[in-house]
């Protein structure tokens, strides 16, 4: 598998809201190194790629959004203030709903979560990992059979306009909507990270040439909360094109696998030109945010399933926070990609 990484990713540590406590995010630049590492060590080909053009990103993001996101750490650190930059209020329900001018009120309007924040490095280590999304689709346009996008940080909780999730750009839509540009008719986003992508969700809701398809945590019991229940499947145009498997607490890999199999159906049904694997492996059994139950091997099982929907496929990195073990897991599953 061509493997897309780069370093860039590193200037990124943001603060999160853990149980109350303020902590550096589970989502570390350790994670890219190791995962890199290990994919390095197994043999897979490893290549940087530009950061992504703004014709890209605004291709699946809002314009004021993007400028937001690439001025707002400029515009904190002018005001002074110590820590990362944070939302501190959120929209009631019912409210006017108009953009604030200060920045405070903006990074309320466009974020959704208090689990991440930004730091001076964000732009350039988002924007970096965009540009690895696109480039990993591009080699699937010019006939490679798999990519791998080694994106930090990760995308699929990302909407047009709001961060949240450790997500601040989505890698995964800006993937598949470069697969749109280049020519594929239909293009299907398999989401297998532990979390619902609400971000990739909410992008295609309206749109029938992607389809979004995914298996995750039940949005009752786990964050993010809002969106992920079984029937959400799409609104006008993109009805029927959006399929939401939730799972409850403590899945073991034995139902994870079983449900993998309805989502893989679901592609076969839709027909792709080419596919996008939100790949999150914070579905392991030992994530220490997370609780279902796959082990190294069940990793494996999955990427041949994957390898058995017959299509050209990007998959792009998303979540996975047991450090020392997310580089085997990702190695198992594209291992078994290969192997299948
Ligand atoms: C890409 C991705 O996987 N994003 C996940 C974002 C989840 N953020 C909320 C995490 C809440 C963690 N609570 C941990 C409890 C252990 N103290
Ligand atoms: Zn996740």
């Amino acid at each position: 598998v061509q493997v897309f990484a780069g370093d860039a990713h590193r200037a990124h540590h943001a603060t999160e809201l853990d149980e109350g406590r303020l902590i550096p995010s589970w989502e570390a630049p350790a994670r890219a190194d190791l995962v890199l590492a290990e994919v390095t060590r197994v043999g897979h080909h490893c290549a940087d790629a530009p950061p992504a053009s703004t014709t890209a990103l605004a291709a699946v993001h809002d314009p004021g959004y993007l400028g937001f996101l690439e001025s707002a750490w400029g515009r904190w650190r002018d005001e002074g203030h110590d820590g990362h930059a944070m939302g501190f209020g959120w929209a009631p329900r019912r409210s006017a709903g108009r953009r604030p001018d200060d920045l405070t009120g903006q990074l309320g309007w466009y974020s959704f979560a208090v689990d991440c924040s930004i730091t001076e490095g964000t732009w350039a280590a988002a924007t970096a990992a965009a540009g690895l999304a696109v480039a990993a689709a591009e080699a699937i346009v010019g006939g490679a059979p798999s990519a791998f996008a080694l994106c930090r940080p990760p995308g699929h909780h990302a909407t047009a306009d709001q961060f949240g999730g450790y997500c601040y750009l989505n890698n995964a839509a800006v993937a598949a909507q470069h697969l749109r540009h280049a020519g594929a008719d239909r293009v299907s986003v398999l989401d297998v990270d532990y979390h619902h992508g609400n971000g990739t969700q909410d992008i295609f809701d309206r749109r029938g040439d992607v389809q979004f398809v995914s298996l995750h945590a039940d949005p009752a019991q786990q964050f993010p909360w809002f969106s992920g229940h079984a029937g959400e499947v799409g609104t006008g145009p993109g009805h029927g094109a959006t399929r939401n498997l939730p799972l409850a607490r403590g899945t073991d890999a034995t139902t994870w696998l079983d449900t993998l199999d309805v989502a893989l159906s679901e592609l076969d049904r839709f027909g792709p030109d080419a596919v996008v694997v939100s790949l999150g492996v914070d579905t392991y059994a030992a994530d220490p945010i997370s609780d279902f139950g796959l082990q190294l091997a069940d990793f494996t099982v999955a990427g041949g399933r994957l390898a058995a929907v017959g299509r050209p496929t990007v998959f792009v990195l998303e979540g996975g926070y047991a450090t020392d073990a997310i580089g085997r897991n990702v190695a198992a599953v594209l291992d078994g990609f290969e192997a299948g």
